[in-house]
């Protein structure tokens, strides 16, 4: 696993901390017949070297390799598609329950870790498993990390539970040495060891409050112990939840020490000359330059607040929560309620700015319609890795924000070409009395790019192209090829500049549109483009951004040739 991620780059630490639990599943549940649905999926490297995927491992991540995600095109083992949070519990009760009519006895175990059992989705499901079906297996996986540290009441149970164990140890001891009691000192400790094993007990109380047996807390790295408790779990009638604690990271010493930043990691010397110092000198992002925009301008406007659902990191915004930690909000793996929030805190006078990956965006679609648009409320959705992100796959292309957004009314969205844009749009969203969507993509960026035409002064153009944002350099790659061209930088996607549209229609000029999103529903559509070029109304699998435009036909040389076809 890890001569294969310090070359392809993926998520290092859960799998790292996943391995004995993925061993242990295998060995005591059928891979072939029982379900096994891994929640997000990033942790399930070690089942996929263990179920069937072992020697073509080399190409994880790679265009038509082993997916980074659970998939079950790719394998019988692989219950369910994942790679979004919350959502294992939700499919596994749809296999139990589907099993319970079909009476067909597998298995059905969802493996969730600490920071997704928290997500509205995964708590929904608890809420609902007893009722809908007869048996499933949850495996808690504990390591008391998100990405980054976790937050909220949920953490601080599971928290409760593990000290709980922990301090029952402590008492036994003191109770051998009865004696020593009789000094005050020593009993002071007893009763705040009272009071954790009481909370111990609530804790228990709160899974079997939703029908699920509590058993833990399991050494996660324990082999043995392991399959054990899921022989148990196995065994018993009822739905049981097992609290396996492990380490994220673990038998990685720089994954272990800092498991945020060996999250999901790019390509690495396997052993690193200093921890992470690769990954400290990293490029400067689109992310980055966000999360320095913002902080500027909430130097100057008080009413500037940042919310993230448990991306912190990778959305720029770890500098912003340092410097003003009272106005930065973690709200966990909870993006409905992180937009619905967003809401209340623009109705409150502030003015909130949600960083959110696109593909996130998506759980809450409904929420930016009844809670920010319905009521035109100024917040800003800076949303990252819009356009295909590469080597996560389908589940992570951000490709379908433009189309699932324009629609709803009052909404403005606009796309930066640089640095310098994306602060300039910024701060324009601030200054607006409505919801602003500002995107941008995954990767480098650049600190300056212009629109290039390919028009000599008084010549009218054959046609124009007009390109949003991170691909506005590719648009003028292609008017550079063909020659005789105008070219629009799309700032504005909603509602776009007509004005310009317009002249270039009445100047009889053929309309090309490019952007990094769905064709279907997307900006070429809205503006009517004779010729449209984004991604195909299909799911678009993993490879490096470079190969997957090149596979589309979305390279400059390919949509130039394409255009050439055409006659144009
Ligand atoms: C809906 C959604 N939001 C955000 C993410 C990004 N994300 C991937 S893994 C992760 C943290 C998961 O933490 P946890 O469930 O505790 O599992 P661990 O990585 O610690 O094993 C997050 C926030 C996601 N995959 N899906």
């Amino acid at each position: 696993m890890l001569e294969v991620v310090s070359r392809n780059g993926g998520h290092l630490a859960s799998s790292l901390g996943a391995v004995e639990i993925a061993m242990a599943l295998a060995e005591v549940f059928d891979p072939a017949k029982d379900r096994v649905v891994w929640d997000v999926g990033h942790q399930a490297y070690a089942w996929k070297l263990l179920t069937g995927r072992n020697e073509d491992f080399d190409s994880l991540r790679k265009l038509g390799g082993v997916s980074g995600f659970p998939n079950p095109a790719e394998s019988v083992a692989d219950a369910a598609v994942a790679g979004h949070a919350g959502v294992a519990l939700s499919v596994a009760s749809g296999l139990a329950a589907a099993r319970d009519r079909k009476r067909s006895g597998e298995h059905v175990i969802a493996v969730v870790g600490d920071a997704a059992i928290a997500n509205g989705v995964s708590l929904e499901a608890l809420n609902n498993c007893a009722a809908a079906t007869t048996k499933m297996i949850v495996v808690l996986n504990d390591n008391e990390m998100s990405i980054s540290r976790p937050t909220g009441s949920v953490a601080r149970l599971l928290g409760r539970l593990i000290t709980g164990v922990r301090y029952n140890r402590v008492k036994m001891a003191a109770e051998k040495a009865g004696h020593a009691l009789r000094l005050t000192f020593l009993r002071g400790i007893y009763h705040s060891i009272e009071r954790r094993i009481k909370s111990l007990f609530l804790g228990n109380a709160f899974f079997e409050q939703f029908g699920l047996r509590y058993i833990g807390p399991v050494d996660g790295h324990d082999l043995q112990a392991l399959k054990d408790a899921f022989t148990v779990a196995k065994e018993d009638k009822r739905s049981v939840l097992v609290h396996v604690v492990t380490k994220k990271g673990h038998g990685y010493a720089p994954a272990e020490k800092n498991p945020t930043q060996w999250h999901g990691v790019g390509p690495f010397d396997l052993i690193p000359k200093e921890d992470c110092d690769r990954l400290a000198t990293s490029k400067r992002g689109w992310s980055d330059a966000f999360g320095d925009a913002l902080r500027d301008l909430a130097r100057k406007d008080s009413r500037i607040v940042a919310i993230t659902a448990a991306m912190k990191d990778g959305t720029g915004l770890v500098d912003f929560a340092t410097e003003f930690p009272d106005r930065f909000f973690d709200v966990g793996i909870a993006e409905e309620h992180m937009v619905a929030f967003a809401g209340g805190l623009a109705a409150g006078g502030l003015r909130p700015v949600v960083a959110v990956y696109s593909t996130f965006l998506q759980r809450a679609v409904d929420q930016v319609m009844h809670d920010v648009c319905l009521s035109n409320q100024p917040v800003v959705f800076c949303v990252d890795r819009a356009g295909v992100v590469g080597a996560d796959g389908a589940t992570h292309q951000g490709v379908f924000d433009i189309a699932m957004l324009r629609c709803l009314p009052n909404i403005t969205i606009c796309q930066p070409k640089d640095e310098n844009d994306l602060a300039a749009l910024l701060r324009e969203a601030i200054g607006r009395n409505g919801p602003t969507v500002i995107r941008y993509p995954r990767g480098k960026v650049p600190v300056v790019v212009e629109a290039v035409p390919t028009v000599s002064k008084g010549e009218t153009a054959r046609f124009a192209i007009w390109a949003t944002g991170d691909w506005l350099a590719k648009a003028n790659e292609v008017a550079k090829l063909l020659g005789g061209c105008e070219v629009v930088h799309a700032r504005y996607l909603k509602p776009f500049d007509s004005a310009t549209l317009e002249r270039q229609r009445k100047a009889g000029m053929t309309i090309v549109s490019i952007e990094n999103g769905s064709v279907a529903g997307g900006f070429g559509e809205s503006i009517g483009a004779d010729v449209k070029f984004g991604w195909p109304d299909e799911f678009i699998p993993h490879g490096s951004q470079v190969e997957l435009e090149k596979k589309y036909g979305l390279d400059a040389a390919s949509i130039a040739d394409a255009i050439r076809r055409r006659g144009l």
